[in-house]
């Protein structure tokens, strides 16, 4: 092999840690959301100050198609939140939200997107909800974001962003499920849930699974120790 060609690779070497901010959407934030999570713009500052300091940052973005199967106005006589099925999995009908090329689907224009480096786009399948980054709820889809981790020589993932109980619990559990060497964090402070049950519950999903639940002033205070995440 040429020196060159192997010099490439030897890069994917050297352990890295990534930032995975999911879902910081306008559809998830503010009063005029479609999907409003409570407190989503307070995830921004921490993610935007995180951001900086680590060598690789991806964010997820839902994306669905306008008549996407988790929509509630898809399902005659659902209302939003209610509970019912899709394709035989269980399934929580939500308002419309993040549909392809509108406003709501867009980062919400607070996160310095000038620091994201690769954007996995997420649920265009109508008949299955993506909640992880890495593969819709069926497993049908999967994004190649554990590929792309693998290949940038990722061995610690930080997870932030919208919504705790939903595609930040699902993204943490199927980065531990897919890559059982990797370190999962998921920081806090930078995430809210839709529900304050469901929120608790995913904590305690998350820990039991072997996710680091972590606070964003202790890992900008272990950077400025370590020099590195
Ligand atoms: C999400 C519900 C529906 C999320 C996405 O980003 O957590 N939740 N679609
Ligand atoms: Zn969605």
């Amino acid at each position: 092999m040429s020196a060159g060609r192997g010099s490439s690779w030897a890069g994917a070497e050297i352990p890295s840690a990534a930032l995975l901010v999911i879902d910081v959407q306008n559809g998830f934030i503010s009063e005029a959301g479609e999907l409003p999570v409570p407190g989503g713009a307070e995830v921004i500052p921490a993610i935007n100050e995180l951001l900086p300091h680590f060598p690789v940052r991806v964010a997820t973005q839902d994306w669905h198609p306008r008549d996407h199967g988790s929509f509630a106005s898809r399902h005659p006589g659902a209302k939003p939140f209610d509970r019912g099925e899709l394709e035989g999995l269980p399934q929580v009908f939500w308002p419309d939200h993040c549909v392809q090329g509108t406003r709501g689907a867009e980062l919400h224009p607070a996160l310095d997107q000038s620091r994201i480096q690769a954007i996995i786009r997420k649920g265009m399948d109508p008949a299955t909800d993506s909640y992880s980054g890495f593969s819709d709820n069926a497993g049908k889809n999967p994004t190649g974001l554990d590929g792309y981790l693998k290949a940038r020589g990722v061995r610690k993932i930080y997870v932030a962003g919208l919504a705790l109980d939903y595609c930040v619990r699902w993204s943490a559990l199927d980065a531990r499920r897919l890559i059982p060497e990797m370190q999962v964090h998921v920081i806090v402070d930078a995430t809210r849930p839709v529900a304050p049950s469901s929120g608790a519950e995913a904590l305690r999903d998350l820990g039991h699974a072997g996710v680091q639940l972590v606070q964003s002033a202790e890992v900008l205070a272990g950077i400025s120790r370590a020099g590195a995440v």
